[in-house]
C-alpha cells in the first residue's frame, strides 16, 4: 500500500475484448476484483471482429488456437474446418463471451484516448472518447499486436471516386456481414501481399473483371491445406484436449509442430528434397516450424528451402516473368511471416489477374479513377489496402499513455520497447501489456499464449492483494537485463535481416536508421519458465509496495 493513495473506481481496467482481453476480464472478475473492460468495437472478438475480408481465416490449426475449448470453457465446441474461417472465429469468440458472461463488464463502442498515472494517488486515470474519465489501480492493455491499421499516405488518395478501404475495415451490411464480395464487372486494385493480401487475392480474382495486384515485396508463401473436419475427427480431437494443450505449450510458438533435430547439411540433396516435398504437402505451418533446426540460423540451410519453394512457384505460375517477380530476393525463408495460401499462385494464371511490380515502377499518386505508377495508369473501381498494421506497439502509441512524471510511453519507447518480461516498463507502474512487445505471446499462437499470460497476470494481482500490496514497477536492472537479452536473441537469428512487421524501423534526424525487434523470439517455454521463476521468487525484478 502506498502512502496517501486514493481508492480508484475499479481495481483493473482491461483495454480490448479480443480473445485475450475478455479472458483477462473474466479471470479478474472470478478472482473477486472490480473490473471494467473498454472496447472500441460494438462487440467482442478483437481481430475476428475487425477483419471481415473475404478469405480471412486462421492459419493456426483451429483446435490448437481455441484455448477456450482446450481449457474446458467451451468443451463441446465443434470446429468445422482444420483452419477456421473468420465467421466461425467470431462465433467462437461470441460463444466464449456468453459462457464467461463478460459483456456485462464492458463498455463497447468506446475508445481509450488517454491513460495517466497519478503519482501520489497511485491510480490510473483513463479518459474515454465519450469524455468520461474512470480510475483504476491496474491498467491492462489487450489491444492486439495487429489492430492499428496502417494506410499509406499516397498523394491524391482522397480524390478517388470509387470505394477504397483498409482490409481490416471491410465495408459491412448493418448486420455486420461483409458486403461487396461479388466484384463482377469491376476493376479492383489491391495493395499489399502480406498474409492478408495473399488470402484476399484468389477470392477477389474469382469475380473481378480485372484484378491488379500492386506488389512492393513478394513473400515466401506456402499451401494452407485446409479441409473440413468430420464429426469423428472432432471427437478424436476433443478426447485429446489435455494432450494437445500440453503439447502446444511445449513448442516454441505454441503451434502443434516441433523442429526436426537435423541440420540442413546433415542429409543428402535427395533426402532434403524428399523431406521438403513431405512438408510442402502437409497442412499448415510444418514447413516453417518443423523443418531443419538451423532454418533460421544458417544461411546455407535456409537457402536449401528457399530454392525449393522458388522452384514450386516457377512450377505453379505459368508466365515465368510473373513467377520471377513473385519470388522473394530480399529476405530468407521464414524471416518474415510466411503467408499461408490457397490457390494464390494459380490466381496469376488467370487472364483477369495482373501483377504490378511497384518496387520497379512505384505508385506516384491515386487519381479520381485509378492509380498512376511511374510507367502506367490503372483504371480502378475499388482499391483494397492490405497494407498491414503499426504492429505490436501501434495501438498503444495511439493512446496518450503517461507514466510517472507525465512521461509519454511513446517517447520512452521511441527507439524500441524497453520492458521487464514484456509485461511492464519502468516509469509506468501497475500497467501490464498483454501480448505486448518483448513478451512471449506476440510471436506465438496468440489464442493460447495470450490466455496463459492473462492467467499469470491474474496470479500476480491476486498475490498483491493477498499481501496488501498495490504497486508494482520493474527495477531498472531487471528491465535492462531483459531488454538486452531480447535484442541479443533476435540478433542471432536470420530474422534480423528482414523487414517483418515485428521489426520497428526508425529514421533518426541525422538520417541513420535504427531497427529494433518488437517481439521476443526465445520461445514460449523459456518465456514461461522465466515468468514462473519470477512468480516463485515473490516477483523478484518488480519493486513492490
Ligand atoms: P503485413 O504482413 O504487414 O503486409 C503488408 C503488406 O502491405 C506488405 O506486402 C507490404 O509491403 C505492403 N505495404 C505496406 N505499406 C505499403 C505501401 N505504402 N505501398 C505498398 N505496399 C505497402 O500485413 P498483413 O495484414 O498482410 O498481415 C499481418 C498479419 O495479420 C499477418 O502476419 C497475420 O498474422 C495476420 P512491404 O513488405 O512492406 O514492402
Amino acid at each position: 500500500m502506498i502512502n496517501g493513495e486514493k481508492s480508484p473506481a475499479y481495481d483493473a481496467i482491461v483495454i480490448g475484448a479480443g480473445v485475450t482481453g475478455m479472458y483477462q476480464t473474466y479471470l479478474l472478475d472470478q478472482a473477486g476484483m472490480r473490473v471494467l473492460g473498454i472496447e472500441a468495437g460494438k462487440d467482442v472478438g478483437g481481430t475476428w471482429f475487425w477483419n471481415r475480408y473475404p478469405g480471412c481465416r486462421l492459419d493456426t490449426e483451429s483446435y490448437a488456437y481455441g484455448y477456450f475449448a482446450l481449457k474446458g470453457i467451451l468443451p463441446d465446441w465443434n470446429w468445422s474446418e482444420t483452419f477456421a474461417s473468420q465467421p466461425e472465429m467470431l462465433r467462437y469468440s461470441n460463444a466464449a463471451a456468453d459462457k464467461m458472461d463478460v459483456r456485462k463488464h464492458y463498455k463497447f463502442n468506446t475508445k481509450v484516448v488517454a491513460s495517466h498515472y497519478i503519482d501520489g494517488d497511485n491510480v490510473w486515470e483513463v479518459t474515454l472518447d465519450n469524455g468520461e474519465m474512470v480510475t483504476c489501480r491496474y491498467l491492462i492493455s489487450a489491444t492486439g499486436p495487429l489492430s492499428a491499421s496502417r494506410m499509406p499516405d499516397y498523394k491524391g488518395i482522397d480524390s478517388f471516386k470509387g470505394e477504397y478501404f483498409h482490409s481490416s475495415r471491410w465495408p459491412t451490411e448493418a448486420d455486420g456481414t461483409p458486403k461487396g464480395l461479388d466484384f463482377t464487372g469491376k476493376k479492383v486494385g489491391i495493395i499489399g501481399t502480406g498474409a492478408t493480401g495473399v488470402q484476399i487475392i484468389p477470392i477477389v480474382a474469382k469475380t473481378a473483371k480485372d484484378l491488379y495486384v500492386f506488389q512492393r515485396t513478394p513473400n515466401w508463401c506456402t499451401p494452407l491445406g485446409n479441409a473440413p473436419l468430420t464429426a469423428e475427427e472432432m471427437d478424436h480431437i476433443r478426447q485429446r484436449y489435455p494432450t494437445i494443450l500440453e503439447y502446444v505449450k511445449s513448442t516454441p510458438t505454441a503451434f502443434p509442430y516441433h523442429r526436426d533435430t537435423r541440420k540442413g547439411t546433415d542429409v543428402t540433396e535427395a533426402e532434403r528434397n524428399e523431406f521438403f516435398e513431405e512438408l510442402y504437402d502437409q497442412p499448415g505451418y510444418g514447413i516453417w516450424l518443423s523443418g531443419f533446426r538451423d532454418l533460421l540460423l544458417s544461411k546455407e540451410s535456409n537457402k536449401f528451402l528457399a530454392d525449393f519453394i522458388a522452384k514450386k512457384i516457377r512450377e505453379r505460375v505459368k508466365d515465368q516473368k510473373v513467377a520471377e517477380t513473385l519470388i522473394p530476393t530480399d529476405h530468407p525463408f521464414g524471416a518474415k511471416r510466411v503467408p499461408m495460401e490457397t490457390n494464390y499462385y494459380e490466381a496469376y494464371n488467370q487472364d483477369n489477374v495482373h501483377l504490378v511490380d511497384i518496387r520497379a515502377t512505384p505508385i506516384q499518386e491515386v487519381m479520381s479513377d485509378g492509380i498512376r505508377t511511374t510507367d502506367n495508369i490503372y483504371d480502378l473501381d475499388v482499391i483494397i489496402f492490405a497494407t498491414g498494421f503499426d504492429a505490436v506497439t501501434g495501438a498503444l502509441d495511439r493512446i496518450d499513455i503517461r507514466g510517472k512524471g507525465g512521461q509519454l510511453l511513446k517517447d520512452a519507447w521511441a527507439d524500441g520497447p524497453s520492458t521487464f518480461l514484456g509485461l511492464q516498463a519502468r516509469g509506468f507502474p501497475n500497467f501490464y501489456t498483454l501480448v505486448g512487445p518483448h513478451n512471449g505471446s506476440a510471436f506465438c499462437n496468440v489464442g493460447v499464449c495470450g490466455g496463459l499470460q492473462a492467467e499469470w497476470v491474474t496470479r500476480m494481482l491476486t498475490y498483491m492483494r493477498d499481501y496488501g500490496l498495490s504497486f508494482a514497477e520493474p527495477s531498472q536492472a531487471a528491465e535492462d537485463q531483459w531488454t538486452t537479452a531480447v535484442y541479443a536473441d533476435f540478433a542471432r537469428t536470420l530474422m534480423a535481416d528482414a523487414n517483418a512487421w515485428w521489426v520497428k524501423t526508425t529514421t533518426k534526424p541525422d538520417g541513420s536508421i535504427v531497427r529494433r525487434t518488437l517481439v521476443y523470439v526465445g520461445g514460449g517455454p523459456e518465456y514461461r519458465r522465466r515468468c514462473e521463476e519470477v512468480a516463485y521468487s515473490n516477483y523478484e525484478g518488480f519493486e513492490l509496495a
